[in-house]
């Protein structure tokens, strides 16, 4: 079954998913959600998971970046994607976290704030704004200081230029650390204000150039009932090593009723049973009055399971 992905363009971790389709060569359905909330056609298979993207493969739905990245390996075949083990998926887990909330706090510096609210309207920014207090749980979106954000980005940019000794950070050929890497630089490129904060590195703009080329695969867009239609016709398909680790799980077991919520922004719970639970990932199976039967998956770092 063609995975589909469930995204809008100017996303930045959608952009690390387009591109692992590039890289891996898969072809992929394309479905455009809104950028805020409400996401009618979405939350049935998601079970209320608000972050984008979401990869749905029939009635299996991947929430978060990490999980779906290791799905795309599996479904490619690829063996050198995570080969560099820990030392990738550190890196990879840094960019997705630290250096994301770094270019985020980039886009507040007055002149990057500027460039991007001139594409908006003023109700366009209002919904936003209101609809991001909501993801981080009335939290202001941005706890950091934008000069402090510009000054620690271009001491990472002078360190990322002097360590590009070969095509991809950690070797000649690209690892899950680089297509993480890749989203954050690519976000900040796409600010007309902040893309000038790249201009002095020939070699970290040259490395973004040799991602860039893996473009985005050959995909075809469909419409989110039809993402829908699909996931509902569907039955979820039970992962091969699927069991629960009593050592993470404790009390828990299969067929315990369980909440799964993000522990940074974005918390509210998915409800379910537990399925499977290793140090990877976490899924579980739910019954939703639309969607019917899914299975939904989350990598194990950055969520929590507790009893529902
Ligand atoms: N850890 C998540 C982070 C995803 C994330 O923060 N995505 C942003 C968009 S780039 C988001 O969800 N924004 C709010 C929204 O789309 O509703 C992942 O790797 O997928």
């Amino acid at each position: 079954m063609t995975p589909i992905l469930h995204h809008y363009p100017p996303s930045l971790f959608s952009e690390k998913i387009r591109a692992l389709f590039g890289y891996l060569k898969l072809p992929w359905q394309s479905v455009i959600i809104p950028p805020i909330m409400p996401r009618p056609y979405l939350m049935p298979l998601s079970g209320g998971y608000r972050k984008t993207p979401i990869m749905q493969i029939g009635a299996n739905v991947y929430c978060d970046t990490e999980i779906i990245a290791r799905r795309l390996a599996e479904l490619a075949g690829d063996e050198t994607l995570f080969a560099h083990g820990f030392a990738a998926e550190r890196v990879a887990r840094w960019a997705d976290t630290e250096l994301f909330r770094t270019t985020v706090t980039l886009n507040f510096r007055e002149e990057a704030l500027a460039a991007q609210m001139s594409q908006m309207s003023q109700a366009e920014v209002e919904a936003f704004q209101q609809d991001r207090a909501e993801l981080s749980g009335g939290a202001p979106i941005v706890a950091g200081d934008p000069a402090a954000a510009e000054a620690y980005f271009l001491s990472l940019m002078e360190s990322l230029e002097d360590s590009l000794q070969h095509e991809f950070l950690l070797g000649e050929r690209p690892s899950i650390a680089d297509f993480s890497l890749y989203h954050c630089l690519w976000f900040v490129a796409g600010n007309e204000a902040n893309a000038e904060l790249l201009a002095p590195w020939s070699g970290v703009r040259a490395y973004m150039g040799r991602m860039k080329s893996f473009g985005h695969g050959e995909f075809t867009e469909i419409a989110p009932e039809e993402a829908l239609r699909i996931g509902t016709d569907a039955a979820p398909v039970l992962p091969d090593d699927a069991a629960v680790d009593a050592r993470l799980a404790k009390d828990l077991e299969a067929g315990s009723a369980v909440a799964v919520a993000a522990n940074d922004y974005g918390r509210n719970a998915i409800t379910g049973e537990l399925v499977s639970w290793n140090s990877r990932e976490i899924v579980i199976s739910r019954r939703d009055e639309t969607a019917g039967a899914v299975m939904v998956h989350f990598p194990s770092t950055g969520f929590d399971v507790t009893q529902a």
